[in-house]
């Protein structure tokens, strides 16, 4: 018995205190060298290359976190209004999943390589086919992706406002509506605003970032993360104070990410300074290389990266040795747990429509309404309530909506009609008022 006892506890000191590697053992990979402290060492990946070997094995033997460079960006993913496209978006997760690593989703919501339909849209339609995209990725992805630059470079590169857009132009709320579309879409997903030339603490652009990011989580908008894009060259360069930006979004309740990291020079140095930064704040999640070898970056000629042909360069050793210094496990942060949907109650056929507050906040709130069949297979479904207190809805995803007064009704979208016998799906809004949650019906024809 005291035998067993003394296994007992020496067995559950021995699974809490044993690091991932042995004391004193270095990494000999980057991925590997980054998760002794809870941490991920990613790299942007291009569809077109995984033919070639020499990338293939860098990547897959250094990496434990993917990016894909272009393929799951808006004009790879929806070329046309409503006709999505994952193929190429697809190989690069799936070679990524295959080889044991995890995957960021970039990006939603961009004024940059967006297909020419929605170039042309603006105002109300261009807003809804934001969120149409949102969903229609998101859910592609659903379950499956780490995180999801849901906006990318919404802010001007001077004077700290935002940069004019379509998207600007539909109104100053279209961040908050693209971040409450994808908790919605994803429940999962960590939520990132991503940027460039917000690493230094001083420049008014990271100021800007940080103060829409302050309000996003006092008004309870849902955003896990902030994304450095971390592009250094000469006219935006590594500067010390880059761990106090760091510090400095974390302390909002953010994790922060590194996430598209290339030095025009590849001073080992530096790329030490921007290791050593991120293992310095707790939640600094990991760190993404913009690319495997030089001759795969954007800026190939800046010769910004850790790997040229097959070889390591100085300052991969930098990189490697500053991972291999880190203390073992940061305080690990709790991912947020989504509120689970409750199950309307079945009913005998037919359907059943519940309403959930998913979210709320000064003068708003977003829901999700939960269409369930009943013992039958339904291949059409409208739901309707009341509002109790002047609520109006400022936009619905996954249904389409009709409002007299304070009636709302919403019928199904083109493509989620159909429910099979006790199966359910479900549509959602955001709205201006109180929170509230009307009784609902639902009829099927
Ligand atoms: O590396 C990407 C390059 O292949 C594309 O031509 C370019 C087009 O916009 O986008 C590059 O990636 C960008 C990223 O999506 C957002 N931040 C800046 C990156 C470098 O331009």
């Amino acid at each position: 018995m005291l035998i067993a006892a003394a296994v007992g506890v020496l067995g559950v000191v021995t699974a809490v205190i044993v690091p991932t590697m042995p004391a004193g053992a270095a990494a000999s990979t980057l991925g590997a060298a980054a998760a002794q402290s809870g941490r991920y060492f990613g790299t942007a990946i291009s569809a077109g290359r995984l033919g070639d070997s020499q990338y293939t094995t860098i990547a897959g033997r250094e990496f434990n976190m993917v990016t894909a460079e272009n393929e799951m960006k808006i004009d790879a993913t929806e070329p046309n209004r409503g006709q999505f496209n994952f193929a190429n978006g697809d190989r690069v997760y799936n070679w990524a999943v295959q080889n044991g690593k995890r995957v960021r989703g970039h990006t939603l919501a961009w004024h940059g390589q967006q297909p020419g339909w929605m170039q042309s849209l603006s105002g109300s339609s261009l807003r809804q086919a934001m969120i149409d995209h949102i969903n229609g990725v998101m859910g592609h992805y659903k379950g499956k992706i780490y995180a999801w630059d849901v906006v990318n470079e919404a802010y001007a590169d001077s004077g700290g406002g935002r940069r004019d857009s379509n998207l600007q132009r539909t109104g100053n709320d279209w961040i908050e509506v693209a971040f409450r579309t994808a908790r919605a879409a994803d429940p999962a997903a960590k939520l990132c605003y991503n940027d460039y030339n917000i690493d230094n603490w001083t420049w008014a652009k990271t100021q800007g970032v940080y103060n829409m990011v302050k309000d996003f989580k006092a008004r309870g908008v849902p955003i896990d993360c902030v994304g450095l894009q971390s592009h250094f060259n000469s006219g935006s360069p590594y500067n010390s104070n880059y761990r106090t930006t760091i510090s400095s979004f974390a302390a909002l309740g953010v994790d922060v990410q590194i996430t598209e990291l290339d030095i025009q020079g590849a001073s080992p140095q530096t790329y030490a300074a921007v290791v050593n930064d991120c293992l310095a704040v707790a939640r600094c999640a990991g760190i993404t290389v913009w690319g495997v070898r030089d001759q795969d970056s954007w800026r190939s000629g800046d010769t910004p990266l850790l790997f040229s042909g097959g070889n390591k360069k100085p300052a991969y050793d930098a990189v490697l040795n500053a991972l291999n210094s880190a203390s073992p496990d940061p305080d690990p942060t709790p991912t947020p747990t989504p509120t689970p949907t409750p199950t309307p109650t079945p009913v005998p056929d037919g359907c059943a429509a519940t309403i959930t507050t998913t979210n709320s906040w000064q003068g708003g709130f977003q829901s999700t309404v939960t269409v369930q069949a009943g013992g039958a297979a339904i291949s059409a479904w409208t739901v309707r309530w009341t509002w109790p207190g002047g609520q109006s809805i400022s936009s619905l995803w996954n249904g389409q909506q009709s409002v007299s007064g304070s009636s709302v009704t919403v019928r199904n979208a083109a493509y989620n009609g159909s429910i099979a016998a006790g199966g359910s799906t479900t549509f959602g809004f955001t709205a201006n008022g109180t929170a509230a949650t009307p009784t609902a019906t639902c009829t099927s024809p």
